[in-house]
């Protein structure tokens, strides 16, 4: 599939993609929801890690697009709502981890597919927020349910019923994001935190971000079993025998996905 959206860059086993809609601040129609569909489907198994962010230095996502949703009726919002939520769970179980780059506006849509990364660097310059119950609608792409597993209940509380957008720094006292820098840092800062993922034994790293996913449901007990068992899993890998070996001889590591 030729995508009109989205921007794509791979280096050193990390993918950069980029949406990209400048006239509507990256807002999510539905063209760029099936193209990121696409792109996650087929996403080449070499890449270790994704980052994602937003075109220009203004927004990264301005949330879903307001003009395509207008005329939608009850069945039609609820296909586009879970669309968009189908796209973002594909991101939430990607085998590898995924960065959001936040780099201005992540609202609406904007925040729930930041919510949807692993992990959240902003620039100084980014905001946050769920305005959708100023538009008569509620968050639709998962947010009021990932929100309140990041940030906690109070605050997506907080954040949904009124609608008010956050800065950056409140992002990261809230635990939002996990870092802010300046505007110029952050691709560097996100691929400086991709390089120190890449260099770990990726079979490792998959199963680290299935245990963490599958386990924050569970009861206890089967959330510490089911690490168990992953763990276990880990010594059927060449690259568990690797790092191993090359602790005990003083050696660089060298992993190859076995
Ligand atoms: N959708 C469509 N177009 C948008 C959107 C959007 N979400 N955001 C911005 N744009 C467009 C503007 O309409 C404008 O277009 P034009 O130049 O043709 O008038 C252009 O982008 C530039 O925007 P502004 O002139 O408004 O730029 P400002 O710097 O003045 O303001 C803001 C920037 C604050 C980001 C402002 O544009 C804004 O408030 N945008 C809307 C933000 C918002 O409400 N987002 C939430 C949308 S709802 C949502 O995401 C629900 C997700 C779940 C969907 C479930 C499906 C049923």
């Amino acid at each position: 599939m030729d995508y009109n959206f989205l921007k794509i860059n791979t280096s050193e086993a990390v993918c950069t993609l980029t949406i990209s809609a400048p006239k509507s601040l990256n807002a999510l129609n539905s063209n760029i929801l099936k193209e990121m569909d696409d792109f996650l489907t087929h996403l080449d198994k070499d890449i270790r890690v994704l980052i994602i962010t937003g075109d220009g230095e203004k927004s990264f996502v301005a949330g879903a697009d307001i003009s395509e949703m207008q005329p939608l009726n009850a069945a039609e919002g609820e296909r586009f709502g879970a669309f968009g939520a189908s796209v973002f769970r594909k991101i939430e179980t990607l085998p590898i981890p995924v960065i959001a780059a936040v780099n201005g506006f992540a609202l609406g849509g904007g925040c729930e597919l930041a919510l949807a990364c692993d992990i959240r660097i902003a620039s100084n310059r980014a905001k946050f927020g769920q305005p959708e119950v100023g538009l008569g609608i509620i968050p639709g792409f998962s947010g009021t349910y990932r929100l309140a597993k990041i940030a906690g209940m109070g605050v997506a509380k907080e954040l949904i019923y009124t609608g008010h957008a956050i800065k950056a720094d409140e992002a990261l006292r809230i635990g939002l994001v996990n870092a802010v820098c300046e505007p110029e840092q952050l691709m560097k800062e996100a691929m400086i935190m991709a390089k120190r993922i890449v260099k770990n034994a990726p079979i490792a790293v998959k199963y680290a971000k299935e245990c963490i996913n599958e386990e924050y449901d569970l009861p206890a007990d089967e959330a510490i079993a089911f690490e168990s068992r992953m763990f276990g899993k880990c010594f059927d890998t060449k690259d568990q025998k690797a790092g191993m070996t090359a602790f005990l001889t003083k050696q660089e590591a060298h992993f190859t996905n076995e």
